[in-house]
């Protein structure tokens, strides 16, 4: 089962993939890539763009202003729902398979060297220092030590009451977006330990996270874009929202921009300079439904279930633009913290 061109679904992806046409360019401002078309999430390396769909792993080259290409893909026997990228290893939250820890050194082979069985169904993996953040779906949040990546080791849980849709870590806490339970801060401090301290039940359904500074932005589903003060962790306070029409669904933030994966409305920009006041900024309507985004540079690759991985110039909206404009840039902080290897997993700023 394990991974070959000659698998019939990846022979029926592939010619998904081929045989649709290029998307029409929204707004004139879309370089559109399309592959293998249901891609439930993307994270983006140094040199490669790492998604998953439903059957398994896709390693992806992007060349600017082109259109992507399938370099490397891996069969996995779980439903894949996210990834993390860090050093030379791919950490899959693979649905009822668990923990998948994929060998990614080599793009064009990539090779599973371990995987972790949860309880639940997996469903979000984030990786900071030597520990796998892993929340499942009614099971909890999991710390997985992955200091040796072949050999995953469980040090803490959490049981949580939600479904545990996307986490976030940043410096001792780890925030999840729990689905209808809304949103979590764990103090993970203490790895062995990990804990509750803040709660906040947001309107909608709360699938997709980043954290930026003191804010935490919400993908709150029906109830779009939701911006919490996390300052003090443990009152999570609300301070500033955005209903846009669609079904918010994934959320990435990059100096005073926030881009909205937002379900069958495309992709949304918001300049977030005042948190308490997110301004919509433009909108890209894209084909199929857009389930998450990563934001590298002036591209932002939105993970799009129906219509493949779709790449679109954002360069008026982004922190390059910014910050010719002079405007002080923030990192990105998921991708600036230390992984297990000790390696990052991108470049901390490209800028
Ligand atoms: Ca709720």
């Amino acid at each position: 089962m394990r991974a070959t061109l000659s698998h019939p679904i990846w022979f029926l992806l592939m010619c998904l993939a081929i045989a649709r046409p290029a998307p029409a360019q929204p707004s004139g401002l879309v370089e559109p890539g399309l592959y293998a078309n249901q891609v439930t999430s993307v994270f983006v390396g140094e040199e490669y763009v790492y998604c998953t769909v439903p059957v398994g792993l896709l390693v992806m080259k992007v060349p600017p202003a082109d259109s992507p290409r399938v370099v490397g893909q891996l069969t996995l026997p779980g439903y894949a729902e996210g990834v993390y990228v860090c050093g030379k290893y791919a950490y899959v939250a693979n649905g009822n398979a668990g923990l998948r820890i994929v060998d990614v050194s080599e793009p064009t082979a990539p090779k599973e060297v371990a995987y972790f069985k949860t309880r639940g169904y997996t469903r979000a993996v984030f990786i900071s220092g030597k520990h796998a953040y892993v929340t499942e779906d009614w099971a909890g949040l999991r710390v997985v030590d992955v200091s040796e990546p072949t050999q995953p080791r469980e040090v803490g849980h959490q049981q949580l009451g939600g479904s545990g849709e996307a986490i976030f870590v940043s410096g001792r806490y780890a925030y999840v977006a729990d689905g209808y339970a809304g949103l979590r801060v764990i103090d993970v401090s203490e790895p062995a330990r990990p804990k509750q301290v803040g709660y906040y039940d947001t309107p909608g359904n709360a699938v997709g996270i980043f954290v930026s500074g003191d804010y935490a932005y919400v993908a709150d589903g029906g109830s779009g874009l939701q911006v919490f003060d996390v300052s003090d962790p443990n009152h999570p306070k609300q301070v500033g929202y955005h209903e846009a029409p669609g079904y918010a669904e994934g959320i990435f933030v990059s100096g005073r921009y926030a881009y909205l994966a937002n379900g069958g409305s495309g992709l949304r920009v918001f300049d977030v300079n005042d948190p308490s006041q997110p301004r919509p900024l433009g909108q890209f309507n894209l084909p199929g439904y857009a389930r998450g985004v990563y934001v590298s540079g002036n591209y932002a690759h939105v993970a799009n279930k129906g219509a493949g991985l779709q790449v679109v110039d954002v360069s008026p909206y982004s922190a390059l633009a910014a910050s010719r404009e002079g405007t002080r840039l923030n990192r990105f902080p998921a991708v600036s913290g230390k992984c297990a290897s000790g390696e990052q997993s991108t470049k901390a700023n490209p800028i």
